[in-house]
This record gives C-alpha cells, sequence and structure tokens, in this order.
C-alpha cells in the first residue's frame, strides 16, 4: 500500500487512501450481505469489493465514450440527468481492469457478463429514476451487478408497485447485485441529494441479450 498520507481528505468521498491500493477484486466476496426483499428477489451489499477503485474511476471518468442522452416523454424531449457511456460488447473495451472484473462477477454468478453499461452522476444533481432494468423484460430471474466507483450515494430498492425502500449506502468501490425477480417485481433508483458529492460513476454488467 502506498503510504502517502498527506492527502487531504475529501468531503464527497471520491479519493479515500483505498484509492492508493493497487486495483483487485475480492474473488471470495467475503464482505457480502445479503437483504432479502421477498420470497424471490434479494440484493447483495459487498462493501470494499474493489479496492484501488479510484484507479478504475480516474480511467473511466477520462476514457469511456460519455455522452448526454434524451428521452421522450410526454411528447417532449427530456435531457436524462447523468451521462452514459456503454461498451455493448466488453471485448471493445479497452480497459484490462473491465475484463478481470467482469471475469471475476462471471466466475461467481455463473453468468457470462459481456455488456458494460456506465452511470455517470456528475453531482449530487445528477441521479437515476425508479426503474426496471432491460433483462426484466427477457427473462423471469437475472443476476444484475453494479459496481460503485467515486463519490457515496445512495442507492434505493422498492417493490414494483410501491411501497417503502430499502437503503444502501454506496462507497467506492462497493458492489451491489440484484438478483431472482429483483428486476421484474422492484424498482430501483439513486436519488438526487442536497448534501453535495462529487462524481460517482456505476458500471453495470449484463449477458449479451437475444
Ligand atoms: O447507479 C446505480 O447504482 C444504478 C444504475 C442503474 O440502475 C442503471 O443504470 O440501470
Amino acid at each position: 500500500m502506498n503510504q502517502n498520507t498527506s492527502a487531504s481528505p475529501d468531503p464527497a468521498g471520491q479519493h479515500d487512501l483505498f484509492d492508493e491500493l493497487e486495483p483487485a477484486v475480492d474473488t471470495a466476496f467475503g464482505t457480502t450481505r445479503r437483504i432479502q426483499l421477498d420470497d424471490t428477489s434479494w440484493v447483495d451489499h459487498v462493501p470494499g469489493w474493489m479496492q484501488g477503485s479510484g484507479h478504475l474511476f480516474d480511467q473511466l471518468l477520462n476514457e469511456a465514450p460519455w455522452e448526454q442522452r434524451y428521452r421522450m416523454m410526454f411528447g417532449r424531449r427530456f435531457q436524462e440527468p447523468r451521462n452514459t457511456a456503454e461498451y455493448p460488447d466488453i471485448a471493445d473495451a479497452p480497459l484490462e481492469l473491465l475484463h478481470t472484473v467482469a471475469g471475476a462477477l462471471s466466475d461467481q454468478f455463473g453468468v457470462p457478463y459481456r455488456k458494460i453499461w456506465m452511470n455517470l452522476y456528475r453531482t449530487n444533481r445528477d441521479s437515476t429514476g425508479w426503474h426496471g432494468d432491460l433483462i426484466g423484460k427477457v427473462q423471469e430471474t437475472s443476476t444484475v451487478p453494479v459496481l460503485s466507483l467515486g463519490a457515496t450515494r445512495r442507492f434505493l430498492i422498492r417493490p414494483a408497485d410501491g411501497g417503502k425502500s430499502v437503503s444502501l449506502t454506496l462507497a467506492s468501490g462497493d458492489l451491489v447485485v440484484m438478483g431472482g425477480r429483483a428486476q421484474r417485481d422492484w424498482r430501483h433508483s439513486v436519488p438526487k441529494q442536497s448534501t453535495p458529492a462529487g462524481p460517482r460513476i456505476s458500471v453495470n454488467f449484463a449477458p449479451i441479450l437475444p
């Protein structure tokens, strides 16, 4: 570990001492905490799954093909409150580390993760609204890992027909995995927040869908 402790603390949680470590993931998934959402859906929180996550954050921030996307709603065009980047086939992702991460996730969950899409939440005002991922329309059950990099943000998941949400606080290097029927029967979001936050990147892994 790099022992340089002179770095000033970052209130947004973007860079801390753990970022100085060599990047590596915990292939034992030893810190996993499972929350059983209902009989058929679950979410795992794996705090500190990736060490040295600041390296991947910096690389993706600088090198991923970020774009601003728009959405049609009620006949009007809305700018999404975040930036997005995609590697529709991981073979095209230039960062070796992403291949290592996808491989570790595939080994653990028995799913060939071949597609990556990423969200960049530039500040605390960026967000993603309640939704289920596309895979939930195609498969009854799925296992969707999301790696958090950069600033600490809240991640919420609640029943599709409304109700109380489960809240997770995700720091850089944390992994969230939504499983079972979570993409069909539950909806997840990353809300805006009033407290300032630096940039956060979420890296979402999926198999290539038919
Ligand atoms: O940013 C996150 O943690 C979740 C991202 C997400 O739900 C999505 O891109 O579909």
